[in-house]
């Protein structure tokens, strides 16, 4: 894995086990390695026994006795910029209403709607910063975050502006996600069509023009927007030059999926309800697949992703935890990691490639993150665990030691 030419490192991480998720072994995995940082990239990674006898003065050398070191994690699906709370809903829940019997009542993603209005910028981010924190802190290096609680122009450029503004506080690198297509608001309610050409010759327009979006996604389902309406969104994203990504057959199988890989999708992203014919476009358009158990868990789903046939079609598989008010106020990657395995079935492997690899695949961000591999961005988390399984194998005990973003 490159030359050990260490004339410009800065840093050496040694005597640790480097889960590299690169390759084809299993976690990519180097037992006794060691990593060399040159400022913000990875220099070398390898076997200890081959790094340089001489390691040149005043590079910083980290002895990791024995300690697991990860790609930094990377959280390609999030919501997490939102005010107010779904707490009511839940109790209604609790009571028996479903997830879309309150969704077609107007509450769920339009009831977020009003109190995320309602925030300025500031109130947005003293809200949002500390999820972001939460995230980061169990070893999360690049996130992306949704708009999708605006649904008008100003307020969805107000919230990727301060999606942006969080990637200026913290040390994560941020991917913004333009979700206008996420619920009809008030103003269109019976109306949808017409929703969809103010997102198409308005929303979207405005959002390419201010540079505010990475990618633009939308809400394929029987409460959100149909595949027709979808379309037309992805034709109008796609002439603009943005990349698309979609919530996809997450309650029922709207053929969103094949949509997606028609537009060659970053990604498409639930997927409980996909079916062959969705799995196989997905593999021929390289369209990541991206699984988020913590709404099948919190909305208490049943039916399971199709791994069987992500893993016959070979379509990559990435783990996100959907962070958003309603079906996934669930503030952790680390807990995803065990849900993948735990409800949905993937192997502790699957899984931690699935928030690194995979996931910055699914970001359009696999030449720059996601692996331990020289010429990569050095994001690289250091844990108090020895063996990449014990990540998915529990819940809140193991815990990051040292986090470094672009090598620092
Ligand atoms: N599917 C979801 O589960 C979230 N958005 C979506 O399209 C739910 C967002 C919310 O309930 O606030
Ligand atoms: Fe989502």
């Amino acid at each position: 894995m490159g030359g050990a030419d260490s004339q410009d490192w800065t840093r050496v991480i040694r005597n640790c086990a480097v889960a590299s998720c690169a390759g084809s072994t299993p976690y990519g995995l180097i037992p006794q390695g060691a990593v060399a940082v040159a400022g913000a990239r990875i220099a070398w990674a390898g076997a200890e026994r081959d790094l340089p006898a001489h390691i040149p003065a005043g590079v910083e050398v980290t002895d990791a006795r024995g300690a697991l070191l990860t790609p930094g994690f990377i959280d390609c699906h999030t919501h997490l910029v939102w005010a107010g709370s779904r707490h009511r809903e839940f109790e209604q829940r609790l009571q028996g209403a479903s997830y879309e019997e309150i969704a077609r009542a107007g509450g769920g993603i339009v009831s977020t709607v009003a109190a995320t209005r309602a925030a300025n910028e500031d109130e947005l981010l003293a809200l949002a910063l500390p999820r972001a924190l939460r995230l980061a802190a169990e070893g999360v290096t690049c996130l992306e975050i949704k708009s999708g609680y605006g649904l008008d122009r100003d307020h969805e450029l107000k919230m990727l502006r301060v999606a942006r503004r969080i990637g200026e506080r913290l040390p994560v690198t941020i991917r913004t996600t333009l979700l206008a297509a996420h619920a009809v608001p008030p103003e269109f309610q019976g109306r949808s069509d017409a929703y969809i050409e103010c997102i198409c010759n308005e929303i979207l327009p405005a959002a390419a023009a201010a540079r505010l979006a990475d990618a633009v996604d939308a809400f394929c389902e029987n409460i959100g927007f149909t595949a027709a309406q979808v379309e037309r969104v992805f034709a109008r994203a796609r002439a603009l030059g943005f990349a698309v990504k979609l919530h996809a057959e997450q309650l029922s199988n709207q053929h969103g999926a094949a949509l997606a890989a028609r537009f060659e999708a970053l990604s498409a992203d639930h997927l409980e309800y996909a079916d062959e014919e969705g799995i196989r476009a997905m593999a021929l358009a390289g369209t990541v697949a991206v699984l988020l158990p913590a709404a099948f868990y919190f909305l208490r789903e049943t039916k399971l992703p199709p791994l069987e046939l992500l893993r016959r079609y070979r379509v990559p598989v990435a783990i996100a935890s959907d962070l958003n008010p309603g079906s996934a106020p669930i503030a952790s990657l680390l807990l995803n990691l065990n849900m993948a395995c735990t409800l949905f079935r993937l192997t502790a492997e699957e899984a931690l490639l699935g928030v690194t690899r995979h996931a910055a695949a699914a970001l359009g961000l696999a030449a720059e993150r996601g692996t331990i591999e020289a010429g990569k961005r050095a994001d690289l988390v250091m844990w108090d665990a020895s063996h990449p399984a014990e990540l998915a194998a529990q819940y809140g005990m193991a815990r990051p030691t040292l986090i470094l973003k672009d090598g620092a």
